[in-house]
């Protein structure tokens, strides 16, 4: 079985990293994803199954004839900016060395199979994640897709029909979703729970909920030099203490925040911003929190732009309800996992996923292994190999179990 997963890998983990930083740039339709998106048609051709692409730009690669009840299981290849080798690939190469296995111990599935390769998970360049699965399960409309745009100004129409993929039937599928009988998940972890529990795999509890709001601070461009302070409308500054209030406000409710991107214009050394642009990413057990945690940012910015004389505004950009995975489905893989009598590691996720918004439409499931260096969304993020393999034995367990009800 390893070497499927090897083979898989070997092919796959140069494809579009930044030699520099040794990270990812994957990014939506542009040229690494045609060339992983190619790897994936390949892979999956090769092992008999038929793929098609979804009016969304999703990859189904089906094993039998697409059909109702089916066992569905993958997750995405596009990356954060210089993120690491194994968020979302991995999920993808394991599925299919999942099918690699199951052909090897002569399972005949009683039910269809898909692998899929959802798009725009990360949201790294049209600012929605799992935009992919927000299309197909109707969370998002056409329209609102249609016009997100890239920081060049591209919309995702643009940037899809130059990949050469019509963008005009894009929005919910619901003949499609109603094939999906289960969809199961596998992940690195994007943390270090299985370090401390010493384990190669865990099962996934819950999803907190999280979002993303982009907010502007609109003030005066003006020269360095020659403005008074007095006379200034500096955008800068409210967005200096709402960078720290968002990390005051996640200590004060055991939240995560974070303002890991920003704007400024026009951005020169000696010019005062006429306008600041950034993003609160924030992230609670529940849903109250997380509420109370943006309003207090909100507060701050508010506060301290009109202190400037500067305009603040805050968009919602995209919010995930918390998230609770199928009991059931969670039950089960964590039964295969702890097979060998060692309770298998239970864990909620700070982190989105595709299978986060596709829990809202089908039964749905996670399973996690292990990253020893504990780091995700950079290059540093690792999962050894031998783990790997545990990951795709413990997938092939439950798929082949699934595929037999
Ligand atoms: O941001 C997230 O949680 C996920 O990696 N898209
Ligand atoms: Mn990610
Ligand atoms: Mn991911
Ligand atoms: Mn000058």
């Amino acid at each position: 079985m390893s070497d499927g997963f090897d083979q898989l890998w070997a092919d796959l983990e140069p494809l579009g990293r930044n030699r520099t930083t040794g990270g990812y740039r994957r990014f939506s339709w542009g040229e690494a994803d045609a060339d992983v998106r190619a790897w994936f048609v390949a892979a999956a051709t090769a092992r008999g199954l038929t793929v098609e692409t979804d009016r969304n730009g999703n990859l189904w690669a089906w094993w039998g004839e697409p059909g109702p009840d089916a066992v569905v299981t993958g997750s995405h290849l596009d990356s954060v900016p210089d993120g690491g080798a194994f968020d979302g690939p991995l999920g993808v190469v394991s599925a299919l060395a999942a099918v690699d296995e199951l052909k090897r111990r002569g399972v005949r599935p009683s039910r269809p199979l898909a692998v899929t390769v959802f798009v725009e998970e990360e949201g790294a360049r049209f600012g929605v994640p799992c935009l992919g699965t927000r299309l197909l399960t109707g969370a998002i409309t056409p329209e609102r897709a249609l016009g997100l745009t890239d920081a060049d100004g591209v919309t995702w129409e643009r940037a899809m029909e130059r990949a050469g993929h019509d963008p005009g039937r894009i929005g919910a599928d619901p003949d499609l979703l109603g094939r999906v009988g289960v969809f199961i998940e596998l992940h690195v972890e994007q943390g270090t729970a299985l370090i401390h529990t010493d384990s190669a795999v865990g099962v996934a509890s819950s999803v907190w909920p999280h979002g993303r709001w982009r907010m502007d601070f609109s003030g005066q461009g003006d020269h360095a030099g020659s403005t008074r302070l007095a006379d200034r409308k500096d955008p800068m500054l409210p967005f200096a203490e709402t960078v720290l209030a968002a990390r005051a406000a996640a200590e004060a409710h055991d939240a995560v925040a974070t303002i890991g991107k920003v704007h400024v214009a026009p951005n020169g050394t000696n010019a005062i911003p006429s306008r600041v642009r950034t993003w609160l990413d924030a992230r609670a057990p529940d849903e109250a929190t997380l509420h109370a945690v943006v309003d207090h940012v909100d507060a701050v910015a508010k506060r301290a732009a009109s202190e400037h004389s500067v305009f603040h505004a805050r968009y919602e950009e995209s919010y995930t309800p918390v998230v609770d995975f199928d009991t059931a489905l969670r039950d089960h893989i964590a039964a295969v996992i702890g097979a060998d009598g060692t309770p298998a590691p239970v864990l909620p996720t700070g982190a989105g996923h595709d299978a986060g918004v596709l829990a809202a439409s089908v039964p749905t499931a996670m399973l996690f292994v292990r990253n020893p260096s504990g780091i995700s969304h950079a290059p540093q993020e690792f999962a050894r190999p031998d783990d790997c393999h545990q990951g795709v034995t413990a997938l092939a367990d439950v798929l082949a179990d699934l595929l037999h009800e």
